[in-house]
């Protein structure tokens, strides 16, 4: 058999809300979105893959729009490679649902409910939609029998129990069931960050080419799988077209905001959304205005956030808890100190102290 090369991707969401981000800047998103997809479609040409695979949740919700389906499909002519596609838990093929409404063009391929296997060249594709009736349903159980001189590759939009995100009942798949499915590769989809299960049958995630809300931090993509006589290979190349990032930022040795201020800029970027977390218990800094803040830095970003936890001395709560406790005593001793040196070295003492009992680190 030839070696063949495969385009695995997943999870793109396509239409989704963004219900976090302002009206403007949420069509933006849903726009990059289709540029990421369209970025996907360049990519099977210039890497001259063979097929390309879309393992579930391609659309956010199971009635998009029509301007949005007719992009797509247009788009997935454009690929002039077999396109196999299953419905995920997002746009499941119910009644009235893009799948089931539209005439996708001839070389996409989109799977039922119950596993099918088809065929191309030298690969079998078993492939099976989501179906959120038997929602805890081990699929794997029920993959096909490989076909012989076949590259056998199983597409799959369901949970890898190993993973532990709470998450397992959306078609719970085991370590077990993957390295006993007798398949070359499992093209996964559902979790939304690349995750390459490196068991005697690999299997992936590929996540989210473009992230779609603070969980999905850093730069992502698709996978390019190559497989021949010698094994598969497994190569994520990003695509994303923003990226998020959660910036957590100590402030208990800041004297001034012009000092938070320009540890913010630093990470300007124009394609980034930025959510910064103020935390600590700084000397002064007391009146903090985050809010004026964020108007002065926001441009430098597409996106900003700043969430102000920072504690002040008038935040601090003589309670029954080991912190209340400490801030009692060392309290009594600062009242209690007749040296401004040692004041000094107390009040501070008193902070970092706060900072660690809050389970921050001590720098
Ligand atoms: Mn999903």
């Amino acid at each position: 058999m030839k070696s063949l090369r495969v385009l695995h991707v997943a999870d793109v969401h396509l239409g989704i809300k963004f219900k976090g981000l302002p009206p403007a800047k949420a069509r933006i998103r849903r726009e990059d979105l289709k540029k990421t997809f369209s970025k996907m479609i360049d990519l099977t040409q210039s890497s001259r893959s063979n097929v390309l695979l879309i393992a579930g949740d391609l659309f956010d919700d199971p009635y998009p729009p029509p301007s949005l389906i007719s992009f797509v499909i247009n788009e997935m002519k454009r690929a002039q490679i077999p396109v196999f596609l299953i419905p995920g838990n997002h746009d499941p093929m119910v009644k009235g649902s893009v799948y089931s409404e539209n005439d996708f063009p001839s070389n996409v391929t989109i799977f039922d409910k119950e596993f099918s296997t088809k065929t191309i060249g030298d690969l079998a594709v078993h492939g099976i939609a989501y179906d959120s009736e038997k929602f805890d349903k081990h699929i794997l159980k029920d993959l096909p029998e490989p076909l012989p001189d076949k590259y056998n590759i199983a597409l799959v939009h369901g949970s890898y129990k190993v993973m532990d995100f709470g998450d397992e009942n959306y078609y719970p798949i085991e370590k077990e069931e993957i390295e006993g499915s007798k398949m070359d590769y499992i093209a996964l989809g559902h979790f939304h960050t690349f995750h390459e299960i490196k068991t005697s049958v690999p299997a992936c995630y590929p996540g989210t080419p473009d992230g779609l809300g603070f969980n999905d931090t850093g730069q992502r993509g698709v996978v390019l799988v190559d497989l021949d006589k010698n094994g598969v290979n497994i190569n994520p190349n990003n695509i994303n077209s923003k990226v998020y990032e959660t910036y957590e930022l100590e402030c208990t040795d800041m004297v001034n905001e012009m000092e938070i201020e320009t540890k913010i800029r630093e990470k300007s970027d124009p394609g980034k959304l930025l959510r910064v977390k103020l935390s600590g218990v700084p000397e002064k800094l007391l009146k903090l205005d985050s809010e004026t803040m964020l108007e002065e830095i926001e441009d430098s970003f597409f996106h900003l956030e700043i969430i102000d936890n920072i504690t002040s001395p008038s935040d601090l709560q003589v309670d029954n808890t080991i912190k209340g406790a400490f801030i009692s005593k060392m309290q009594g001793k600062i009242s209690g100190s007749n040296d401004p040196e040692e004041k000094k070295l107390l009040e501070r003492a008193l902070r970092l102290g706060i900072q660690a009992l809050d389970g921050g680190e001590i720098r």
